[in-house]
């Protein structure tokens, strides 16, 4: 069922544009900023890139690297499904303002 909805909504996102979105950062102790919803961490984002890590993290493969902190853009100390259609919402249906824990 989770599959007949994921798999067209990743090949639907695969044809949208890249959209970057900035976003106002989580400082860190070293004086670099992170950027919630930058799920897989690569300073960019959140974007296309990071909602397909996140998919693939949490249904595909596990060992794909996620920054954890950065993925709970619904802020409720766990990360899943919520946090892919949050993601989804905020970066392609201008949702509402991610909440990562600080
Ligand atoms: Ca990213
Ligand atoms: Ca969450």
């Amino acid at each position: 069922m989770l599959r007949r909805f994921l798999v067209p909504a990743v090949a639907g996102l695969l044809f949208v544009s890249l959209t970057v979105i900035p976003l106002p950062g989580l400082a860190t102790e070293e004086g670099t900023t992170l950027l919630c919803g930058d799920v897989n961490d690569d300073g960019w984002g959140p974007d296309m890139a990071d909602i397909v890590t996140l998919i693939s993290h949490l249904f595909r493969d596990p060992t794909i690297s996620v920054n954890y902190d950065l993925a709970d853009v619904d802020g409720d100390g766990g990360v899943n499904i919520g946090d892919i259609i949050v993601l989804v919402q905020y970066v392609y249906e201008n949702g509402p303002p991610l909440n990562c824990i600080e």
